[in-house]
């Protein structure tokens, strides 16, 4: 499976994007306006598949990184249950990611190179995993409003044209939507709790409401790659409607739990039907994805050393493959 990308490469001059033909560019287009799915042997533009690795392995990388700020609790979560959710959910994360790499590496990009761009540097991850996870509560915040999020951004992907990362979001969103409940229900109880429980939520919300809109990606005038994405039916709606319907559904949520959003101008309007609320921080959210955040530098040590700490893993399952592929043409 994961050779796939690379024997198409060389197959269909994918990686020459000088051998694109009009001829060719309006067949793909047409099996995309026509809803066809794209599969990792059929031919595509070499923009399309780098728009794709790019988008996918970033994809894969967040869900990694992701696991850091919750995994900081942990060794720290109340009470025995709370703490085997908690680790199912981390676990889970990693499934993500590996699922994800793997959806990239039938575009013809090896795993190896990915994790290399993420290590350098290159590669982004998304910017709401480095802001710092510092109590509880942030556990419940992030499932409510981190994977809330995701859900909102992924569910649409589950149609993306190409087949493998769409199938492959359909098992990632059933398991999101399970991590935003253990979230709100995380939120819940601190809510029904002490008042000082309560200031915990309060608190968690007022530090985690504006990073999760910034989740969403620029506004879509300062968007570089949304029109051709959703041309290419990637993106099936613009980073702006995303957050509009996200802030539509959790506000009435915060609503319920007694929580107030942390916007002044936080107002529905009645006859949009929508909830208008401030501009975001734009520079704080470019100042996170340039690697300025509060624990840009911090998460990317964890993840070198981590990669560092797995070398003998991967010395291992090379030196036994390299037994068995011996003992096969023996
Ligand atoms: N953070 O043209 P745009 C999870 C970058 S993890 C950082 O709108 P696009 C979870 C963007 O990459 C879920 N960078 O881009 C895990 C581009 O830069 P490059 C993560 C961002 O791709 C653990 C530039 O800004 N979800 O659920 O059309 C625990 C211009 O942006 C961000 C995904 O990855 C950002 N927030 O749209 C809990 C979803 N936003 O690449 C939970 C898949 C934008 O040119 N990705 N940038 O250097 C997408 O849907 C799209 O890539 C985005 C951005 C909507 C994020």
């Amino acid at each position: 499976m994961y050779t796939q990308g690379l024997d198409q490469a060389g197959k269909n001059d994918a990686g020459n994007k000088d051998q694109e033909t009009a001829e060719q560019l309006a067949a793909f287009q047409a099996r995309i306006d026509a809803e066809e799915k794209i599969e990792a042997k059929d031919w595509m533009p070499e923009a399309y598949r780098r728009t794709l690795v790019r988008q996918i392995s970033q994809h894969a990388h967040s869900e990694i990184i992701g696991m850091q700020p919750e995994g900081n609790w942990l060794t720290r979560a109340p009470s025995l249950k709370r703490k085997a959710i908690l680790l199912a959910k981390v676990q889970d994360e990693a499934g993500h990611g590996l699922y994800l790499y793997s959806a990239a590496e039938t575009l013809g990009v090896s795993r190896d190179q990915m994790v290399a761009d993420l290590l350098s540097g290159k590669a982004k991850y998304s910017s709401i995993f480095n802001y710092p996870t510092l109590s509880w509560a942030d556990i419940g915040a992030i499932g409510w409003l981190v994977d809330g999020a995701a859900i909102m951004n992924q569910i649409p992907l589950c149609r993306c044209s190409y087949g493998p990362y769409a199938r492959a979001m359909v098992r990632v969103c059933k398991e999101e939507s399970f991590h935003q409940r253990q979230g709100f229900e995380i939120m819940l109880t601190l809510c029904r709790g002490t008042g000082e429980q309560k200031a915990m939520a309060q608190d968690a919300l007022n530090r985690f409401w504006w990073p999760s809109l910034m989740m969403f990606g620029p506004n879509d005038s300062n968007s570089t790659h949304s029109a051709q994405s959703m041309a290419w039916k990637i993106k099936r709606f613009s980073n702006d409607e995303l957050r509009q319907k996200f802030v539509d559904i959790t506000v009435r949520q915060a609503d319920f739990l007694g929580l107030n959003v942390p916007d002044d101008k936080l107002t529905f309007n009645e006859e949009t039907g929508h909830y208008e609320f401030s501009e975001i921080d734009w520079q704080e959210f470019f100042d996170v994805i340039a690697g300025n955040g509060p624990c840009n530098s911090q998460r990317m040590a964890k993840r070198r050393n981590a990669h560092e700490d797995g070398a003998w893993v991967r010395e291992a399952a090379r030196a036994y493959a390299d037994k068995r592929a011996a003992q096969a043409a023996a």
